[in-house]
């Protein structure tokens, strides 16, 4: 084990989460909300969605984060050495806020072959109760029950998907996080969070990863996933190599596979290897880039002006 206790890896195969464990100072998490903030600034507002999600692939910072040893050390404990980021995303809730979460379990939208996926969620500001901290019913991640898209607006989740069964809000366990903390979750996990009756904002950065075994099985035909880890990527193809720096995908390959799988004709910088490095040093020197337009293929954040 690199940093959690075998008490620590059997309680969150029993619940499905465990908390708290300091990955950042409250130092360094204030860094990074700076970083965050000045960009909102520079930008005129909160992030819209295609900044909020993989945030990874755009700003060196981010890219940093999802590499740190000791968000790496724990998440390994639970799934081993050879570990690609899935995904990420900001889930930031204003100061006196109306958006919440509605319960859900991550692993009904997101077409990976497995449900081994941890969720670290890292806080930036403080999760308490009253700013709407997340809540995790513990032992809900052994099996997955039906969704229903309600598309509320102060939803923080894309289209308000929501649990259809009943659940047991009297078992919930409050997910508290000082700034610099981090939590981890199953991706089965029933979890949800209400509304920031605070005076601060509630920011976290939730991080998706996953071994290098499990496999996209629906959704776009090719993901962006960045190497976090180890050495052996069978199928991915993830954007970094082994525990190193990110590299460019190969515009050949990807174009070859997705014909070979007599798949539609990719918008035109799914064709072309993804430039990395330019916009996020622009970012991370805070000069202005040009606007982001997600693309049309779920999950990609490429610049489709590119
Ligand atoms: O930040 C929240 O309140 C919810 C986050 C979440 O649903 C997740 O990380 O899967």
């Amino acid at each position: 084990m690199k940093t959690l206790s075998p008490d620590a890896v059997a309680q969150y195969r029993r619940d499905g989460f465990y908390f708290p464990l300091r990955v950042l100072s409250p130092e360094e998490a204030a860094e990074y909300r700076a970083r965050l903030e000045a960009i909102e600034r520079e930008r005129g507002g909160p992030l819209g969605g295609e900044l909020r999600h993989k945030g990874h692939l755009l700003f060196t910072w981010l890219d940093r984060l999802i590499r740190h040893p000791r968000i790496l050390d724990a998440v390994e404990d639970l799934l081993g050495p050879n570990l690609l980021c899935w995904s990420s995303s900001f889930f930031i809730k204003e100061a006196r806020d109306h958006a919440f979460v509605s319960w859900h379990q991550d692993s009904t939208y997101w077409g990976l072959s497995e449900p081994d996926v941890v969720t670290a969620w890292v806080a930036l500001s403080e999760s308490s109760i009253e700013s709407g901290a997340m809540r995790m019913i513990p032992g809900t991640h052994t099996e997955q029950v039906a969704h229903r898209d309600t598309f509320a607006p102060e939803n923080l989740l894309s289209r308000g998907q929501e649990i259809m069964v009943e659940v047991d809000e009297a078992r919930a366990v409050d997910v508290l996080l000082h700034p610099g903390e981090m939590s981890l979750h199953h991706v089965r996990m029933f979890h949800g969070s209400p509304p920031n009756r605070s005076a601060d904002r509630r920011i976290g950065y939730a991080i998706r990863y996953i071994p290098t075994h499990v496999r996209q099985v629906a959704g776009p035909p090719r993901q962006r996933h960045a190497g976090a880890r180890g050495g052996r990527v069978p199928a991915l193809r993830p954007r970094g190599g082994a525990g190193g720096r990110p590299r460019r995908l190969g515009a050949g390959a990807a174009r070859r596979d997705h014909e070979a799988a007599g798949r539609p004709a990719l918008p035109r910088h799914h064709r072309r290897a993804l430039p990395l490095g330019p916009d996020s040093q622009r970012m991370a020197t805070g000069a202005t880039v040009e606007p982001v337009k997600p693309c049309a293929f779920s999950g990609c954040m490429t610049n489709a002006n590119s």
